[in-house]
Formats: C-alpha cells, sequence, structure tokens
C-alpha cells in the first residue's frame, strides 16, 4: 500500500448529542449499530456536550441529560468493558483539533452545509459561529481517534463527507501524507432515516415540539401503542412494491420502521402486508415497537436510579479516550510546528 494512504487499525468513532430523551430514530440509526459493532471493532461512543452547545441550553439539564444519554448507551446494550464510553468535554483534545482543523476548513465548505440551514433557519446572521463550525468539531471528534469508520443516520452523511475533505486537506497542507485517515461512514442498513411519525417528509428528531412525532425509548407500550394508531398515513391499503410507495411518505416510514425492526427487507413488509390496510398493519407495527423499545426504556430505569455507576464508566472513559488521544495531538503538534512540541 502507498505510504500516501493510512495505514493505521481501524477504529469506529461515533457520538449523540445531549439535547433530550432519545427516540426510535437515534436506536435504529445509530445505538442499535454501536451495540453490534462493540463485538467486531474496537469503538469508541461519545456523548458529545460541546455540539449540544451550538443551540442554547439550561446548564443544569445538560448535565443531566449527558448522564441520560450514557444511560441509554448501557441500556441499550453498550458495554464499557467493550467500547469506550464517555463525554465529549472531558477529553480536551476535541476542542483543540476542532481549532486546528477550522484553519484547514473552507468557509465554502461550510457554507454548502444543509444542516446549518435547517437549525440556523431563516435568521442566519443571530446564529453560532458554532453552529456553523459544528461539522469541524465532528471532523475532530473523529480523528483525534484517528477513527476510520463512523457508524451514523443518513443525516449526517454530508457533514462525513466534510471530515474526509478537512482530513485530506490537513494531510496536504502539512505535508504528511496518510497522517490521518479519510472515515468512511457506516450508514447502509435500515432505519438509517427514520421520520417524523406526524410528518413523513421530516427526520424523527428529539427537538420536534410534538412529542406524538416520535417513539421515545422511555415510553411505555400504551404510549407507543397510541403514538403508531396516530401517525400520520393515509386511506389507501399497502401497495405490493416499494416504488407504488412514493409520495406516501408516512406510509414508507412505517414500512421502513417494521423492516428495521423486524430485520427484514421493506419488500419483505410489503410481501407479508400488501393489499391491507393501516388498521390491520399499525397494531402489528406497534406490537414490534413494544417488543423491542419497552425491555430498553425499563433498563433505562434501573441505570438511570444509580448516576454514581454511570459517572464511574466516563471518568474511566475519559482517561482511556484521553490516552488515545493525546499521542495523536503530541503529534499534529510536531507536524504543525507548535513550540515545544
Ligand atoms: N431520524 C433519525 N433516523 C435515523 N438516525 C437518526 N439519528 C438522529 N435522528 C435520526 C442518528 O442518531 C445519532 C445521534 O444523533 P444526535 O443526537 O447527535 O443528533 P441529531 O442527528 O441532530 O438527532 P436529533 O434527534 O435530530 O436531535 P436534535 O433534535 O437535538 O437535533 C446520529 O448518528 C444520527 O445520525
Amino acid at each position: 500500500m502507498s505510504a500516501h494512504v493510512y495505514t493505521g487499525p481501524e477504529r469506529v468513532f461515533s457520538g449523540v448529542q445531549p439535547t433530550g430523551a432519545l427516540h426510535l430514530g437515534n436506536y435504529l440509526g445509530a445505538l442499535k449499530k454501536f451495540v453490534a459493532l462493540q463485538e467486531t471493532h474496537d469503538c469508541i461512543f461519545c456523548v458529545v456536550d460541546l455540539h449540544a452547545i451550538t443551540m442554547p441550553q439550561d446548564p443544569k439539564t445538560l448535565s443531566q441529560n449527558t448522564r441520560k444519554i450514557t444511560a441509554a448507551f448501557l441500556a441499550a446494550g453498550l458495554d464499557p468493558k467493550k467500547a469506550v464510553i464517555f463525554v465529549q468535554s472531558a477529553v480536551r483534545a476535541h476542542s483543540e483539533l476542532a481549532w486546528i482543523f477550522n484553519c484547514s476548513a473552507r468557509m465554502g465548505w461550510l457554507e454548502r452545509m444543509t444542516q446549518f440551514k435547517d437549525k440556523a433557519g431563516k435568521d442566519k446572521e443571530r446564529a453560532s459561529v458554532g453552529l456553523f463550525a459544528y461539522p469541524v468539531l465532528q471532523a475532530a471528534d473523529i480523528l483525534a481517534y484517528k477513527a476510520t469508520h463512523v457508524p451514523v443516520g443518513e443525516d449526517q452523511k454530508q457533514h462525513l463527507e466534510l471530515s474526509r475533505d478537512i482530513a485530506e486537506r490537513f494531510n496536504r497542507d502539512y505535508d504528511a501524507p496518510g497522517f490521518f485517515p479519510l472515515p468512511e461512514p457506516l450508514i447502509k442498513g435500515p432505519g438509517a432515516r427514520v421520520m417524523s411519525l406526524k410528518d413523513g417528509t421530516k427526520k424523527m428528531s428529539k427537538s420536534d415540539p410534538s412529542d406524538l412525532s416520535r417513539i421515545n425509548l422511555e415510553d411505555d407500550a400504551d404510549t407507543i401503542a397510541r403514538k403508531i394508531k396516530k401517525a400520520r398515513t393515509d386511506p389507501e391499503p399497502l401497495p405490493d412494491n416499494m416504488d407504488a410507495l412514493k409520495g406516501r411518505d408516512g406510509a414508507a416510514n412505517l414500512v421502513g420502521i417494521y423492516a428495521a425492526l423486524a430485520g427484514i427487507s421493506d419488500q419483505a413488509v410489503l410481501d407479508e402486508y400488501a393489499g391491507q390496510g393501516f388498521g390491520a398493519f399499525k397494531p402489528k407495527l406497534a406490537e414490534l415497537t413494544v417488543n423491542a423499545i419497552t425491555p430498553i426504556g425499563q433498563d433505562l430505569a434501573r441505570v438511570n436510579a444509580d448516576p454514581a455507576q454511570i459517572d464511574l464508566v466516563l471518568k474511566d472513559g475519559a482517561m482511556r479516550a484521553s490516552a488515545i488521544a493525546e499521542p495523536i495531538m503530541e503529534e499534529v503538534r510536531r507536524i504543525i510546528g507548535f513550540w515545544g512540541a
């Protein structure tokens, strides 16, 4: 292999923001994949509180949410003996490398990021610089550990491409070929884009003001069934192929959720339910969702009851994460020419 290509070990990194309770989209798009990856890869999973403050946060709620997300990691099946689990702000390398990458990234690259446009809304002038530079911090998160693979939902694909551009630019500008890997997204698979139950054109999101738009990991069986019953669909029966679901976003979303939970293809769902209406399909989907989600919710309550144990996991994780990032940062400082490096 050429010296210009990164030849180090494979490593997985991903993060979740402590901006509220996790939902089915976070579970299918991220957590479920994390749990599988910890069995096969060297994995680092992070609660990204530095990302959370790109939007206003209440300090007390932020630290509570940080513990809550950690609890959700554990309840979903992440094992601190197998994966490194920690909080972003506890490892300084993230902020330092983000600044360095701010000087490699180009304004034009960031101006193309659709998430900034969505989150900043019409009043871009009043958005924080942090919200604009969010994807640069994301590149730092990944590359501080020289992570090679990043499991994320479809919504993060554009940011991952930017991380590759930043890594490439750093390697070239500082004449350090192959120093940083060009991280690959791990997006494939069902559940990569779970949409709102109220609007099949918008992704399911923690910050959606309507709680009916999402299924939270903490929801009980009755709440889950009620939300699925109220999910926006249409009066047509399910067709026998996915092409016929074009333009029926709410219906396609429910089929996608069913497929992801059952571990089968969208087409296999239609093979089973073609010709049936939502009056028949929704109760089956509710049953599947309740079976997958309520055990996590119950475990979540158990883990949340012991905050001292959560803190121990995070302390140990921060030490292990720093031990990986610090030698990489020493090399970065030397490559750039910082005094004393
Ligand atoms: N709807 C979704 N479908 C599939 N995957 C999703 N993810 C988020 N929403 C969906 C994935 O979950 C991981 C953690 O996301 P995050 O909390 O860091 O931020 P986010 O993508 O901004 O999630 P939310 O719920 O939309 O939060 P808010 O409302 O705070 O912005 C990521 O891997 C993401 O792809």
